[in-house]
């Protein structure tokens, strides 16, 4: 199967939320030789953001949105090993803290994240979703992380992320870790507002800016967070 037809077809199995075909799918690219992070985009990521578009449009009910997910997860479960793989062994002590903020469940750009950064060769304490600012900070301490990642796909619960980062400040944990955001209504300039270190708007960016923020400041990057 070439490529083109391979994307169409990962992109039908999302859209009827058909998760065994999403899997399926999967292995074969893989089995085919095609680049699982090119595969991920191309064919998983633009066939679930279209479900979206789709589902704003009041074209699909929220089960199908569902389903879709379900699909794309796991599609995920399959390719994040290889990317892994792919990653190489060479692994860097830098630890990051990753979550979905209170109140969102939306974990899949998360994950995608996540799978980048480890591929990358960073330590990732995943949180999951739902994440409080207690566990973030509990997490930072007992990590002694140099990285908080957080997601947010609800424009109600970006909000959370200034929360964050103020009680990163008020324990005094806030120099010695970066924080950078990301999630469909998160913006540039909202990270700027809020006082994050960064924003990515993908997996790639996501991955691109860690590297660059931890090589910037290789020293503050690997120092242990402060006790309060
Ligand atoms: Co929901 N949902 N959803 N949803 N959902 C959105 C976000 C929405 C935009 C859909 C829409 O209306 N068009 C809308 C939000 C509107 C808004 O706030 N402005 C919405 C809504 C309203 C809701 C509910 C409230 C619906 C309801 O119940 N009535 C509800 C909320 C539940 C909650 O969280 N409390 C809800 C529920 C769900 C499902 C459970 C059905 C499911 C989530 C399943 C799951 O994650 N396990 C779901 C889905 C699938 C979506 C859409 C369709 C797709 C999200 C996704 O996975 N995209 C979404 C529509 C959309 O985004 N256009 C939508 C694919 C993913 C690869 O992209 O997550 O953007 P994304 O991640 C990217 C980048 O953003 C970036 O990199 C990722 C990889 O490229 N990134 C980071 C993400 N995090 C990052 C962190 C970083 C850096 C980059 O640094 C740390």
């Amino acid at each position: 199967m070439d490529e083109k037809t391979m994307y169409e077809k990962i992109q039908v199995s999302v859209a009827e939320g058909d998760a065994e075909r999403a899997g399926d799918l999967a292995r074969e690219a893989i089995q085919s030789g095609l680049d699982p992070l090119q595969v991920l985009d191309n064919g998983y990521t633009r066939a679930l953001r279209t479900v979206g578009a789709r589902w704003e449009a009041g074209e699909l009910y929220l089960p199908e949105m569902i389903l879709a997910a379900e699909a794309m997860k796991v599609a995920l479960g399959v390719l994040q090993p290889e990317i892994l793989r792919r990653g190489g062994p060479t692994r860097t002590p830098i630890c990051c803290v990753l979550g979905t903020v209170r109140g969102d469940i939306h974990d899949i750009g998360k994950s995608i994240v996540g799978a980048m950064l480890e591929a990358a060769g960073f330590e990732v304490v995943d949180l999951g979703t739902d994440v409080d600012t207690a566990r973030f900070i509990s997490a930072v301490r007992e990590k002694k992380a140099s990285f908080v990642g957080m997601s947010a796909l609800l424009t109600t619960t970006m909000p959370e992320m200034k929360i964050v980062i103020d009680e990163l400040k008020e324990s005094g944990l806030r120099p010695a870790v970066r924080v950078v955001i990301g999630g469909a209504p998160v913006t540039r300039e909202y990270a700027d507002e809020i006082g994050a270190d960064g924003f990515a708007k993908d997996g790639l960016e996501a991955m691109r800016l860690f590297q660059s923020l931890a090589a910037a400041s290789p020293a503050k990057a690997a120092a242990p967070a402060r006790e309060a």
